[in-house]
């Protein structure tokens, strides 16, 4: 079966989409523009072989083992990782593509396997520079001191040139107006500070790849809560902090702020520079955020208080703040790299999924993520050092709503939701069991002895699925002993590698069924239009009841007003046309079996009001989810991804 799927999906051509998203900005090129890499296969063989290539890093098994026997094993694991990729069905994040084998001989990355020999791997692995960077998610701390905010200007400008995104938690600042000791002067506050990291990112960027992307985090009792929540106003097009998303902190337990809001309880306001008793109501900073998410989409929530509770290594370790899109909570200067499995390539036209497959496809992302690890180079001493010793990783899925119109059941029903617990419940099991066994093979994470695991800890928090009394058995026994990983499992939006591998993105319903996409060529900014209906409903739909829709279509996105059959409107929902309250039911249904996080974007229609976007806000805290962000359709909202729509 998995052969077969494999296949199947190798042959398939990519779509003019993919293929232009490839040429402008992940294809290797010389300097002086000419392609190196011509074709997807391309780009798959590089980034298996560098990546097989960790085996001789990071496997005390070859060894044992005569040089023949190692360069078969290594050229094994390149063959598995080639054909994962080729498929599309598992990708890894960004940069990962980009740049992996940089610094290398273009003849040794992509000759035939067959002519692959031992030395010709360790020349890759000794080739590697300082731009050899694959991870996707930073957190980088900032001190209270002058210098230690430039220091960490610095360390922002070094990520984001190696096309990393960076979150980071301001609340050590103290607040504005307070003293200085030194100058006898008054801070200006963590808003003004944030502005210059915001204008560094704005002039270091990762070549014609990507910009900077950023997280900017205060906790909900620092004194400049309210000028924080303020910061994005004014959005006007020439956007204020335009490469930070931003999000209020929730350090405590969600229960104990809901519980504040719903007494209207005062909260206080506090650093230890700040000597000025100062309250506020928790229900003011609520309608702040609402007033502000309804117009500019920022702020969201992160409830760091309920990451640090399934956080193997808290307390010995704290998360400070996520990454820019929110799936991964990390400790100060800790990185993660993500990878991502359609889901919807795993289902066949008949909406049979294929569990055994799965099965084999998560661990074989298991390994290959764990190896990213090793042949990572990162700008930063002190990533390094953090990186090697949770080895954290964020393997998760995409193409769950095109999987949905597969399978005809609707995003928002209970069966999605019972679906998209057993699918991760099921993830989980074989991720961290594979997780465990390479512990045995290769080694724990250096702090495991620090972590709960050796406690039994299960590190997220479970619902009802049909993987339950295995999953608690497996933290019961192996894994109290073995753990290659701190984390394993994480939802990111996957911008970019959905649309390289023609699916829905993470776990969102689709935006649109079909649209007109205009892509703006970053050298020379040429526009062009591309054409895209939705290949599952294109499928489903006899090809002249395709047509009679077809420009109403594209003109509304949705079957909502379109005059079909009920059941495919049903089925076919798009982002819009699901409720509020069904979004987050979703989001909490796949974050029961989650480690790390999720990025989810809960959508209302244009004519919600601030005080339904303020109902979201409250309702989340009651609900097992780690972080909330609210968009109202047609809000002004800076737009700090370069998703393909974007370009
Ligand atoms: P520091 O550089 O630590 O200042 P200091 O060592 O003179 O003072 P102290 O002994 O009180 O720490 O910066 C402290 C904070 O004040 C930090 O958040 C940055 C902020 N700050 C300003 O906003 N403006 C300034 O001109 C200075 C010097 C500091
Ligand atoms: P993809 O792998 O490119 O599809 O990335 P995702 O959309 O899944 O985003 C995953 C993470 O990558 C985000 O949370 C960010 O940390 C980072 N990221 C995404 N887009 C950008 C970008 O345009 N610039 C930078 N610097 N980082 C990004
Ligand atoms: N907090 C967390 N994630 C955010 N995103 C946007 N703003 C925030 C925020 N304040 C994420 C959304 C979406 C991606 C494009 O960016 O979750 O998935």
């Amino acid at each position: 079966m998995y052969r077969q799927l494999i296949e199947r999906y190798k042959q398939k051509p990519l779509s003019e989409n993919a293929l232009k998203i490839l040429k402008e900005r992940y294809f290797f090129k010389k300097p002086s523009g000419e392609f190196v890499e011509n074709s997807w296969f391309d780009v798959c063989r590089r980034v298996a072989r560098v990546v097989a290539a960790a085996e001789l890093i990071n496997n005390p098994r070859l060894e044992k083992m005569t040089a023949a026997e190692k360069l078969d094993f290594v050229r094994q694991v390149e063959s598995d990782f080639f054909d994962l990729l080729a498929s599309r069905i598992f990708l890894p994040n960004s940069p990962t593509l980009f740049n992996a084998g940089i610094g290398a001989d273009y003849e040794l990355l992509y000759k035939p396997l067959e002519q692959m020999k031992l030395e010709d791997y360790q020349k890759i692995l000794d080739s590697r520079n300082h731009l050899h960077m694959l991870s996707a998610c930073f957190v980088v701390p900032v001190e209270d001191s002058i210098e230690g905010i430039f220091n960490a200007v610095k360390e922002f400008a070094l990520i984001t040139k190696a096309g990393g995104g960076i979150g980071s938690n301001f609340s050590a600042l103290r607040p504005k107006g307070s003293f200085v000791a030194g100058t006898h002067g008054k801070a200006s506050g963590p808003v003004s500070f944030m502005h210059v990291f915001n204008t560094a990112v704005s002039i270091v960027e990762q070549g014609y790849r990507r910009r900077g992307a950023l997280m900017g985090i205060l906790n909900i009792d620092h004194p400049d809560i309210m000028e924080f929540i303020d910061a994005k106003k004014g959005n006007d097009g020439e956007r204020v902090l335009k490469f930070f998303n931003i999000s209020v902190g929730i350090p405590m337990d969600r229960l104990e702020i809901l519980r504040m809001y719903e007494n209207d309880e005062e909260i206080e306001l506090k650093h230890p520079k700040w000597h000025h008793p100062t309250k506020v109501k928790v229900r003011e900073i609520f309608k702040k955020m609402a007033q502000n998410a309804w117009e500019t989409g920022d702020p969201g929530m992160v409830f760091l208080g309920e990451m640090n509770k399934y956080y193997a290594l808290y307390p010995y370790r704290e998360i400070i703040s996520t990454n820019p899109c929110g799936e991964i909570g990390l400790s100060a200067y800790e990185a993660c790299n993500l990878g991502s499995i359609d889901l919807a390539k795993l289902c066949d036209d008949k909406g049979v999924f294929d569990w055994e497959s799965f099965a084999k496809v998560i661990r074989t992302a298991v390994r290959f993520l764990d190896n990213v690890i090793d042949v990572n180079v990162f700008p930063i001493d002190k990533i390094t050092q953090a990186v090697k010793e949770s080895r954290r990783l964020g393997l998760g899925i995409m193409g769950f709503a095109d999987m949905l119109y597969k399978m005809e059941i609707p995003y928002n029903s209970e069966q999605a939701r019972s679906l998209a617990k057993n699918l991760m419940a099921f993830m989980a099991l074989h991720a961290h069991e594979e997780s465990s066994r390479l512990g045995q093979e290769k080694g724990n994470f250096p702090l495991f002895e620090y972590s709960r695991y050796p406690n039994g800890f299960i590190p997220f928090s479970m619902d009802v699925s049909d993987y339950d009394d295995e999953i608690r058995e497996h933290f019961n026994t192996i894994a109290k002993k073995y753990k290659r990983n701190v984390a394993v499992l994480a939802i990111a939006p996957t911008g970019s590698i959905s649309n390289i591998a023609d699916t829905s993105s993470g776990l969102e319903p689709n935006f649109l069924l079909a649209y007109v996409r205009y892509v703006n060529k970053l050298s020379t900014n040429e526009r062009e239009p591309l054409f895209y209906v939705n290949e599952v409903l294109a499928k489903k739909l006899p090809e002249n009841e395709l047509l009679r829709i077809r420009d109403r279509l594209i003109e509304e996105g949705s079957l909502r007003n379109i005059d079909i059959d009920e059941r495919l409107k049903k089925i076919f929902v798009v982002a819009h046309d699901i409720d509020p309250l069904d979004h987050l039911l979703m989001q909490e249904a796949f974050q029961s079996y989650v480690d790390n996080n999720i990025s989810k974007t809960i959508n209302v229609p244009n004519s919600a009001t601030v005080d339904d976007v303020l109902e979201i806000y409250v309702e989340a805290l009651k609900h097992k989810i780690r972080g909330l962000t609210v968009y109202r359709d047609g809000s002004l909202q800076t737009q700090v991804l370069t998703s393909a729509k974007d370009l």
